[in-house]
């Protein structure tokens, strides 16, 4: 495989040593291959007593499988009730109330906090309360609009307490997006702070909240919580402090019975056109996908502290800072800084300080750090750690030696996590007691996940090793999406119907000589920059925007630290200069104000054309190969309806 190297590194002998680690629920390829093989052929039988023995019903299920790809109606454990709040925090409250729920390591770092399942309990109770004086019932959405303080996740598990569905939109969306949002779901009540912490920084949160407002008619409160106690613009009518409102609640408030196919959440995504979609998750299969991952993939232990440095914000966050950890009555770190402050040391000064023993985070924050120099690494006690996983982009080879090495010490599991908003947990991964990995490889389908590699164009399904293709899923699992909210259409189309009766990832993957996956990335029109995932259309369609903008072509391009990166090709109406550097910082900004400031482009270039087929169909290929100083090797450009402009662009991107 030419991106990555095709060693098989075992799985650490420490693993496997009762005297330093406890036993891992899988312990061997032979086991894997066992379970995976009963949770594909018989997934009544391993999901229905998986989901017995991870989660706590109020009225069991009868039926665990229903439906499936074929008509987009999948459902699991029919019949069934349970409430996703008490599975997180009652059953853990009632058995033991002083353990440790949430550690939250605010951004100064000597500010952290411990949170205990009994604590948590009494706040999710009040803060439920006070949705349903608020008069927000089971059934309706509620926006959430949190830096990463504790009340964020009270945030989530109030919601689903009372049967809510909440809707998290990340707090780095600017005001326009966090609108687009709230209208979108026809958000009720909107939860958000004053102003957030992020690496020093202020973040004018509840700022931003007023802004988006102005145009969301559907919203009749705002709950905000005191981060900094700045001192902020307070609506009358609509405007209330978490504090007041919550102390007036009584400290228990019973959880709403849901069937086990209600809403739990919406979260919303970037696809292949310029409109985000809500992708929603149900109740059930939702809450196993995540603590079955967290419970496997983790290899999680009673007393293990967990890390996921995502932000809840993002579904990594909703699945294993959230869901995934505390349905298992995990303790859970909440971060709310970046890897580099104080100092590039921060990730490793927090797992010494809490002894965490699995820590997961993000390709590009390795890479960062990697360049940053080993000393920041070296010197501090990361013995606690088992596990160390990564997620939201492919894994360079350097980068897995180098977290394998420096943070993990040779002696920890490495687990490269593929998933999706869509997949609701974890669908391609290793185990750490059981799966040797290559660097660079997802290696194998998580339980209950039918994977296939499909000719992109044919559809038909590439069996056996050595092949490469369009990565699919052939059944229905637990804690896939249902719907896009208020567009079920729209879910067919995306996923359903490229590939009939397949589920179609959007990605490219192939499959090794030993039947490893390898993630080859989008094969849409989705950038992941940093992790995060962006769609070339909203960008372009917040460039158009732009009184000074005609027409405009962004495209995804290799960053060594970021993964991709946005390079904007812009074309300005007739009569504006392009010698303006002013303009390219103005279309910047313009991203940064109708999209966030992590969509911000990279480079502007200012041109006079683009390049297109005569039919007038942009050819971001070309652009691509320019980018990538592959202009030598363009393919035939005389299908072009002006092949000179490529020349141009050459020139242009050159100079750049
Ligand atoms: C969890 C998350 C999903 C897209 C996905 C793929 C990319 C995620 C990956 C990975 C290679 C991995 N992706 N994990 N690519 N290896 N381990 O990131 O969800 O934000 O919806 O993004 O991210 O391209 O399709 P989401």
């Amino acid at each position: 495989m030419s991106e990555g190297e095709n060693t098989l590194y075992p799985v650490p002998a420490r693993l496997h040593d009762a005297s330093q680690c406890p036993e891992p629920y899988v312990k061997s390829v032979e086991q894997y291959k066992e379970m995976h093989r009963e949770s594909i052929e018989n997934p009544e039988k391993f999901f229905g007593k998986l989901a017995n023995e991870l989660l706590t019903w109020s009225k069991p299920f009868t039926t665990v499988k229903h439906g499936g790809l074929e008509h987009g109606d999948a459902a699991w454990f029919l019949d069934g009730q349970l409430n996703a709040s008490y599975n997180c925090v009652d059953r853990h409250a009632f058995a033991d109330p002083n353990r440790v729920a949430i550690i939250y390591e605010a951004d100064e770092p000597n500010q952290s906090e411990n949170i205990t399942y009994g604590a948590l309990l009494r706040d999710v109770s009040q803060l439920a309360g006070v949705l349903r004086a608020r008069g927000i019932k089971k059934g309706d959405t509620v926006a959430i609009y949190m830096p990463m303080i504790p009340e964020a996740v009270i945030a989530f598990l109030a919601c689903a307490r009372i049967g809510a569905l909440h809707s998290v939109i990340f707090a780095g969306f600017s005001a326009e997006a966090l609108r687009d949002r709230v209208q979108d779901a026809g958000c009720r009540l909107v939860l958000t702070a004053d102003q957030g912490k992020r690496g020093g920084k202020t973040i004018e949160t509840k700022r931003i909240v007023d802004e988006a407002l102005k145009a969301c008619p559907s919203v009749e409160t705002v709950i905000v919580c005191q981060r900094t106690g700045a001192d902020v613009p307070m609506t009358p009518g609509r405007d209330y402090w978490w504090n007041e409102e919550t102390s007036k609640r009584m400290t228990y408030l019973t959880p709403e019975p849901m069937s086990s196919e209600d809403p739990l959440f919406l979260l919303y995504t970037s696809g292949s056109t310029g409109q985000p979609k809500g992708v929603l998750h149900t109740t059930a299969g939702y809450l196993l996908g995540a603590a079955a991952t967290v419970k496997y993939v983790f290899d999680y232990h009673p007393n293990d502290i967990f890390a996921c440095m995502a932000d809840v914000g993002w579904i990594t966050g909703h699945s294993y800072i959230v869901y995934g950890p505390l349905a298992l009555g995990a303790t859970t770190v909440l971060f709310e800084s970046i890897p580099t402050y104080p100092t590039p040391a921060r990730y490793w000064e927090l797992i010494a300080k809490h002894k965490v023993t699995q820590f997961y985070t993000a390709p590009t924050a390795i890479r960062a750090l990697r360049r940053l120099g080993d000393e920041w690494v070296e010197g501090h006690d990361l013995s606690s750690l088992r596990v160390l996983g990564t997620v939201g982009e492919p894994i360079n080879p350097e980068a897995w030696h180098w977290y394998n090495d420096k943070v993990g010490k040779g002696r920890c599991a490495i687990v490269d996590t593929y998933w999706q908003t869509e997949t609701g947990s974890h669908i391609v991964t290793p185990l750490p007691g059981a799966i040797p990995t290559k660097p660079g490889s997802a290696t194998v389908p998580f339980f209950g996940i039918d994977l296939a590699i499909l000719d992109p164009v044919t559809g038909k399904e590439l069996v056996g090793n050595d092949v490469t293709g369009v990565l699919a899923v052939k059944k229905a699992w637990p804690s896939m999406a249902r719907t896009v909210y208020g567009n079920h259409q729209r879910y067919l189309e995306t996923y359903l119907k490229p590939y009939h009766g397949f589920y179609f990832t959007g990605d490219g993957a192939s499959r090794d000589g030993d039947g490893y996956i390898w993630i080859r990335g989008r094969v849409d029109d989705v950038i992941n920059v940093s992790g995060h995932r962006l769609s070339t259309a909203e960008i372009e369609s917040a460039l158009i925007m732009h009184h000074s903008v005609a027409e405009t072509a962004v495209i995804g391009a290799p960053d060594d630290v970021t993964g991709q990166c946005i390079h904007a090709f812009v074309c300005l109406k007739p009569g504006i200069s392009q010698h303006s550097t002013d303009l390219t910082k103005e279309l910047i900004l313009q991203v940064r104000k109708v999209i966030g400031p992590f969509a911000a482009p990279k480079k502007i270039y200012l041109v006079e054309d683009l390049p297109k087929t005569r039919s007038g169909k942009l050819m971001r290929r070309i652009l691509r190969k320019i980018i990538a100083g592959e202009a030598d090797s363009l393919g035939d450009i005389s299908t072009l309806a002006d092949p000179s402009v490529v020349e141009v662009l050459i020139a242009k991107v050159a100079k750049a």
